[in-house]
This record gives structure tokens, C-alpha cells and sequence, in this order.
């Protein structure tokens, strides 16, 4: 079964215990539980993973790019947390990996600060989805698994 990947990046392990009113109150591991639900109903496997650290998330794009190129995974989910408005480092990593890849936020980062408006991802994503809240991890799922099944019909 081929895996979806969803990677989260800094300060997301402290979801939903502080700022609620931005980001809800449902922690990482209840987002981690709606995944898997999400990626079991669309037939594919999860792998979640959280890291403070830009390096970990740049391994983590490359070994997504490696294991799509080889059939093993169908994508990435990518919240970037605060890396998005800052990290030419991971635009690189994405662009480099090939790798098919939707940029996630929770909260709407254009009704915010102007600095969040702006995203390094977006350029070398196929899709971008935010506001919906943590809800938008299981529309990404599905965003994802269409992705996925229109590459591969266009392959066979
Ligand atoms: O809306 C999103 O998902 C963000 O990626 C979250 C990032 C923020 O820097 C982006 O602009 C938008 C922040 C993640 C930190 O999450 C926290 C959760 C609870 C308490 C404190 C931080």
C-alpha cells in the first residue's frame, strides 16, 4: 500500500494547547488520529511525522522524493509552519526531490500578519489549501489521492 506522507514543522507539537481561537484545541496526536482514518478510506498507508528542525524537515523531502520516484509513496502534506514564509532552503528541497507535494495551514495565513502572506512553498507545490482549519488535513488526504490516481492514469 502506497503511503501518503504528512510532515508538520515547528511549534506544531503545541497544538491545542495554546491559541486555540487561531489554531482549535485538537492536539497534533488528534490530527495524527483523523489521518489515519482519512488515509484508510482512501487506501493508502500514513506516515506522520512533527520536527522543530528545518535540516530533519529537508532529509525527510528527500527521502519523500526518492521513495515516490520508486512507487513507495503517492505524496507529500507539507505544513511548514513558520518555515513556509521563510525557507528558500526548503522551496530548494522541493523543487530538488520532485516531489509531489500540497502545502497545508490550518489557520487563513492571508486574514493575518502580512509576513505569513507570503509562502516559499506555493511556487513548488501542486496545491495549497489553509483555513479550514485542522479539517484540512483529511481534505488534503483526499486532494492528494486525486493528485495521485490522475498522475497515475496519465502514466498507464
Ligand atoms: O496555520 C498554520 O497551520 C501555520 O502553518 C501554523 C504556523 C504559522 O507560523 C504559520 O504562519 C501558519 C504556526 C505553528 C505553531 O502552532 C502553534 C500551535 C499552538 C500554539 C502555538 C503555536
Amino acid at each position: 500500500m502506497k503511503k501518503i506522507l504528512i510532515l508538520n514543522g515547528p511549534n506544531l507539537n503545541l497544538l491545542g494547547r495554546r491559541e486555540p481561537g487561531v489554531y482549535g484545541s485538537q492536539t497534533l496526536d488528534d490530527v495524527k488520529q483523523l489521518c489515519a482514518v482519512a488515509c484508510a478510506a482512501h487506501g493508502y498507508a500514513l506516515d506522520f511525522r512533527q520536527s522543530n528542525h528545518e535540516g530533519v524537515l529537508i532529509d525527510w523531502i528527500h527521502e519523500a522524493g526518492a521513495a515516490q520516484a520508486v512507487g513507495d509513496v503517492a505524496g507529500v502534506i507539507f505544513n511548514a509552519g513558520a518555515y513556509t514564509h521563510t525557507s528558500i532552503a526548503l522551496h530548494d528541497a522541493v523543487k530538488g526531490a520532485a516531489v509531489r507535494l500540497i502545502e497545508l495551514h490550518i489557520s487563513n495565513v492571508h486574514a493575518r500578519e502580512e509576513f505569513r502572506q507570503h509562502s516559499y512553498l506555493s511556487p513548488v507545490a501542486q496545491g495549497v489549501m489553509f483555513g479550514f482549519g485542522t479539517h484540512g488535513y483529511p481534505l488534503a488526504i483526499a486532494a492528494m489521492a486525486v493528485l495521485h490516481e490522475q498522475a497515475e492514469a496519465t502514466i498507464k
